[in-house]
């Protein structure tokens, strides 16, 4: 290492502020310290070094030695290891302040469980197939993989200025040949185990391109993207995957995904309504003419609301009903009225009350009814009820119903609303006024016996109930979730391993001709072509039957790149395998992925189609990993595999940028027309008028785009990954204000500035330093000026570890460490009086908690505190600092506890510091601590369920009562 920077310090600018780190082991004695309190700090030269240190070590990026060749999987044990894994990127060839910011989000949080001694994995890869690279071809005659690699090159070099920690040596693009090998084992997988098929499904189809376009390709006036033609519709075959055979545990498990907060609300609730089930019910309404009661009608109704049943107060038909039909034959007035709906608009709130025609509520026919719902109701024939939906008729819930609520107003006006549902805790309706409550909530008086039930759980009891005593109900359960149609009528993906003979039928590419690659087919891209260029590659098309040897021809279609996504968070752990898709070892000592970072874009889709591939694929293979079940225990079907790919799930917000308007005209003004030497008052050089300034969605029309290599060659990447984590919560929209960067650049030179100017104290007792011991004992120095410096700096420190961890725990509030950091160094930078031990020490800490956020400034401070050390990230050994037990002798009232509960932190809570009365164990303590912890709110709303510290049957007090763990035993479902 000496020889090492010698050398660098030798070759690159003037370092000489450096130099003295390495012209000594003890630097602190042969330079005078006031030379390196003035050093400035050049973050982008800090950058430059420790690049070429780490290069000249032949490390990976800091702390990943071990995985400089993915390492055989059973020589760490699964607890300490964590996958950390944010979404790849699209290789487009440049990238963009949004992938700075999850990246760095990602590499944060991978750095600090490296730090607590975590085996941590965070790789990184290339989505490489799509659009783009094939458009990039029609247009430039570029070869796709060609123009592919370029990119990737040129986004690696990017993504390395800005030193986050991936692991390289598993890096992987989904157009590599050994990628895709996999992908078209798993279609095949999934073919044989009948969750793959063919139907004919209807496509966009571009007459003069002959190719089949996606709908982000045709405008709004129904014409091609790039060719102008009118799109017409074809019935085409299409490979579909059979996602609806996992609806139920896909719907099923989201629950156990919302959990201590592992996803976020907003994408369960995204996820839910895209599967979309919904329980309905159809209800048979008897009706019959007054004047002939023995006639009896049989309306039919549908409904999503089952449970308003108790609040209909009409039925209304469909005018194309097959009943009003009927009924029009013998009423000249019906008829006049179906003829003139034709001129109504759909909306309308129009009607016909059908004489004499009673309807009762099938309710009448339990024996239990009350009152009234015996009334029979009134029979309307109304437009807005379409013909060709579910039945034609309707049950009319003007107080649940925004529809029936304007019908009813204008044809019984006088009428009460009736309620069945109430949004009140006691399911009385005095908060409701005159107008429809369309929410769910507790169930009215008027249900009977369902009076004070939530909505839901009375819908599905009325049903029953009406099932046993009558056929008057059928319950109805529909999905809003269709087949995944995988198959594109494009190059640039991954083929389908599918060959068609005439004889035997579309046949599985037999394993040992996989992988079916790609053909060259560069003479397609450029000038004109048109359809499918696989079709058109007849060497490649044409090929022999796997099963009668004949004459037969291969898929063209290649497969959706969502499919590419679904799965190669399971490649990362097993990159190199030829065999299948990942071992059953990688798979049980890395899958499911612990933490995934990425954008909200991508609630929907990607991610419920990784769950669904995860649970098939993990199911076939290997049914026991990942789900709660016994290891061994074969599943019925792989349908129910419990396993999920992502146990948590982090969403970062959009990154905007700075944009800057004439406000005459309201045009965007470019860089060069804005004239920023007053940066807080930007005028428009044109006119000398002050610019308007927004934060808006970063794109090239608004020239308000940043380029992030560009700007960490600026400010470094330690200034920029803080000021990313700084500017707002992590999924919070961040305003990129380059001035702002100014804040946490000065901080970081503070915290330089004061780690040059510390005394490595004499007197360090033993390796690590117990602030316990210490300041339990008033030899220290109580009393004095320097004890009391001292007790405010440790206990700054002690809180800040406490709250540090916690918000690195939870990711979402990342932007707190930043300010929590600023506040220590302040505290420790005012207190000049605390003793060279606690300095020091709290410098030691400092740093390690900087160190995730800004690594090279952490090694360059490290290199200063502890020289004989080759780097502030060890490998496999926590070094995080954790709270030593000292806050009860740090003079305040309050302690902070950190409460665990089996195992894992839910909540740090104030409590009073204990009575001297009350030892720090036993069950005298246990009892104390535990109400104590209850007095919180946070408390009592996280230690609830399987958290219910009043139901530990373990008791484990650590670091002077403020760590407390406790055992509970786990509920069943
Ligand atoms: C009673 C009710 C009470 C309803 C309530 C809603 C809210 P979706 O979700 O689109 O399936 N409906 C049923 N058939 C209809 C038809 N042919 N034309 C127009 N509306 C029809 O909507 C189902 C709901 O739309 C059904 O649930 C029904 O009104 C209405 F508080 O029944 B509902
Ligand atoms: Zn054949």
């Amino acid at each position: 290492m000496y020889s090492v920077a010698r050398k660098i310090v030798g070759q690159s600018r003037p370092h000489w502020k450096f130099a003295s780190i390495w012209s000594t082991t003890s630097p602190r004695t042969s330079i005078p310290q006031r030379l390196y309190a003035t050093a400035r700090l050049d973050l982008p030269a800090l950058d430059r070094k420790w690049q070429q240190i780490r290069e000249q070590r032949e490390l990976p990026p800091q702390g990943t030695s071990s995985h400089s060749t993915p390492k055989s999987v059973s020589s760490q044990s699964t607890d300490e290891r964590m996958y950390i894994l944010s979404m790849f990127p699209y290789p487009s060839g440049n990238l963009h302040l949004g992938h700075l910011r999850v990246y760095t989000i990602a590499d944060v949080i991978a750095r600090f469980r490296r730090l607590q001694g975590y085996d941590v994995l965070l790789p990184m890869g290339w989505d490489a197939f799509g659009l783009p690279a094939e458009n990039a071809a029609i247009e430039h005659g570029i070869d796709p993989a060609v123009w592919t690699r370029d990119n990737i090159t040129h986004m690696k070099e990017q993504l390395k200025s800005m030193n986050a920690s991936f692991d390289w040596s598993r890096e992987f693009a989904t157009c590599d040949p050994d990628f895709y090998k996999q992908t078209q084992r798993i279609f095949l997988l999934l073919h044989k185990h009948g969750f793959v098929s063919q139907k004919k499904a209807t496509v966009n189809w571009d007459p003069v391109d002959n190719t089949v376009l996606a709908n982000e390709q045709v405008d709004s006036e129904g014409r091609s993207w790039r060719s102008g033609a009118m799109i017409e519709q074809r019935e085409l075959e299409q490979w579909f995957f059979h996602i609806t055979q996992f609806k139920e545990t896909l719907l099923r498990d989201l629950k156990k995904l919302g959990e201590g907060d592992a996803w976020p609300e907003r994408v369960l609730a995204l996820q839910k309504n895209w599967l979309g089930r919904t329980d309905g019910a159809y209800y048979i309404f008897p009706a019959y003419m007054e004047s002939k009661t023995a006639e009896l009608h049989k309306l039919r109704i549908y409904t999503t609301r089952p449970e308003t049943i108790f609040a209909a107060q009409f039925i209304a038909l469909s005018p194309q009903s097959p009943m009003v039909q009927q009924l029009a034959r013998d009423d000249p007035d019906l008829r006049a009225f179906v003829e003139r709906v034709e001129d109504l608009p759909p909306d309308t709130t129009e009607g016909y009350l059908i004489p004499h025609l009673k309807a009762m509520n099938p309710l009448t026919f339990l024996e239990s009814i009350q009152q009234p719902n015996s009334q029979p109701l009134p029979v309307y024939v109304a437009p807005y009820v379409r013909g060709d939906y579910e039945t034609g008729a309707i049950m009319g819930v003007p107080a649940h119903d925004t529809r029936d609520f304007a019908f009813w107003k204008r044809h019984l006006p006088e009428e009460p609303l009736k309620f069945a549902v109430s949004p009140q805790p006691d399911g009385l309706t005095s908060s409701l006024k005159d107008e429809p409550y369309l929410e769910p909530g507790l169930m009215t008086p008027i249900a009977g016996f369902y009076y004070g039930m939530a909505s839901s759980t009375a819908a599905k009891g009325i049903i029953f109930q009406l099932k046993t005593a009558s056929n008057l109900v059928e319950s109805s359960t529909k999905w809003r979730i269709r087949d995944w149609l995988i198959s594109r009528q494009r190059y640039w993906g991954t083929p389908i391993p599918i060959i068609h003979c005439q004889t035997c039928g579309p046949q599985p590419v037999p394993e040992d001709q996989l992988p079916v690659t790609l053909p060259k087919v560069d003479t397609h891209w450029a000038n004109g072509r048109t359809g499918n260029p696989l079709e058109s590659a007849t060497d490649w098309v044409n090929t022999t039957c796997p099963k009668c040897h004949g004459a037969a021809k291969r898929d063209t279609d290649t497969m959706d790149t969502f499919v590419d996504s679904s799965w190669y968070y399971m490649r990362f752990p097993d990159p190199n395998n030829s065999e299948a898709p990942i071992s059953k070892a990688a798979a049980k000592s890395y899958l499911p992925v612990d933490i995934y970072v990425g954008g909200v874009e991508h609630a929907i889709l990607h991610l419920l189609y990784a769950r669904f591939v995860y649970k098939a694929v993990m199911g076939i293979l290997y049914p026991e990993i990942g789900s709660e079940t016994e290891e061994g225990k074969l599943l019925e079907s792989p349908q129910d595999f419990s396993g999920e790919p992502f146990k948590r799930l982090v969403t970062q917000g959009m990154v905007h940028g700075k944009t800057y308007k004439d406000p005459d005209s309201g045009q965007f003004l470019k860089p060069d027309e804005v004239d920023l030497s007053n940066p807080s008052e930007p005028k428009v050089v044109a006119s000398g008028k002050t610019a308007s300034v927004t934060f808006e969605k970063m794109s090239k029309s608004k020239h308000n785009g940043v380029d992030p290599t560009t700007f960490i060659a600026k400010y470094g990447s330690d200034a920029t990954r803080a000021h990313i984590l700084f500017q707002a919560p992590v999924s919070e929209v961040l305003n990129w204000d380059e001035d702002k960067i100014y804040g946490v650049t000065r901080w970081l030179r503070r915290v330089y500035t004061f780690v040059q100017s510390v005394r490595k104290p004499d007197n360090i007792p033993g390796t690590e330093f117990d602030g316990e011991a210490y300041f339990s004992m008033p030899a220290n120095g109580k009393g004095s000026a320097q004890w009391d410096a001292d007790v405010e700096v440790w206990r700054a420190t002690q809180n800040t570890i406490v709250s540090v961890t916690q918000a690195l725990e939870k990711v979402y509030t990342l932007n707190t460490t930043v300010s929590t950091l600023m506040g220590l160094t302040n505290v420790l930078v005012e207190n000049g009086a605390a003793s060279d031990l606690i300095k020091y020490e709290t410098t030691v800490h400092l740093i390690r908690m900087i160190a995730p956020i800004a690594p090279t400034l952490a090694e360059e401070c490290w290199s200063i505190l502890k020289p004989t050390e080759v780097s502030i990230f060890v490998q496999g050994k926590s070094t995080w600092p954790v709270p030593d037990g000292s806050l009860q002798y740090l003079g305040r009232s309050q302690t902070s506890c950190v409460v665990r509960v089996n195992g894992k932190v839910r909540c740090v809570v104030e409590i009073p510091t204990r009575p001297a009365d009350i030892a720090d164990s036993g069950d005298e303590f246990q009892q104390w601590i535990t109400e104590e912890i209850l007095k919180s709110d946070e408390a009592l709303s996280k230690l609830t369920g399987d958290a219910d510290i009043r139901k530990a049957i373990k008791f484990f007090p650590a670091k002077g009562g403020t760590v407390v763990s406790y055992v509970v035993p786990k509920e069943k479902e």
